[in-house]
């Protein structure tokens, strides 16, 4: 498996970062100079075993797929996922966070999750199916075992990075998430409301 990872801070980072400092600045200049460096730099969170699952064929013309891993936070302060994009010529709608509940029904179904995924400082999150993911819709063109999937990830601190993911088809990561088709992979349906 091939991947790599390459992150970068957004200029909307650092505009927001030196009105930060500006409006510190206001109020207590020592304030901001027993700052550890972790806490002035932009974080970016990194990424292992990132993949996507494979859409060999569009139906209709069309497509959805999801992107999972694990999103690790090195800072002490909790960092949102947000969604990201996508190159345009896969799909051109904003990839939400989606995550996977249970219903009134019983049946685990997936949702936007709109305030994003955390994770948690000094820790991670694992997006995976049955739970977290980011979200595809409107693909395109399909994507077959072995591709490679470039997007960008935003975070709640401002910073983004761009992921490659090599797209994998296994039989639990279809897009209903019907934990009755599983092989045993996915989390109780106890585990996974506990993760929101
Ligand atoms: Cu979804």
């Amino acid at each position: 498996m091939t991947m790599t990872i390459i992150a970068k801070r957004t200029l909307a980072f650092a505009t927001l970062t030196m009105a930060a400092l500006a409006l510190a600045g206001c109020t207590s200049a020592a304030a901001v100079s027993t700052h550890t460096p972790e806490a002035d730099a932009a974080v970016v969170p990194t990424f292992t075993d990132v993949w996507v699952k494979a859409a060999p064929e569009l139906m209709g013309g069309t497509g959805m797929t999801a992107l999972f891993g694990v999103f690790e936070n090195p800072s002490h302060d909790d960092i949102t996922i947000l969604g990201g994009t996508a190159d345009a010529a896969l799909t051109t709608t904003k990839l939400d966070t989606h995550e996977v509940v249970q219903n009134d029904a019983g049946e685990m179904v997936m949702q936007e999750k709109k305030d994003g995924i955390v994770i948690p400082a000094h820790g991670s999150v694992t997006l995976k199916p049955g739970s977290y993911h980011i979200m595809f819709w409107d693909l395109k063109k399909p994507i077959a075992v072995g591709d490679t999937i470039t997007i960008t990830v935003n975070f709640s601190n401002g910073t983004s990075a761009t992921v490659d993911a090599v797209a994998r088809d296994i039989a639990n990561a279809n897009e209903t998430y019907d934990p009755k088709a599983d092989t045993g992979a996915t989390p109780a349906p106890s585990s996974t409301m506990n993760m929101g």
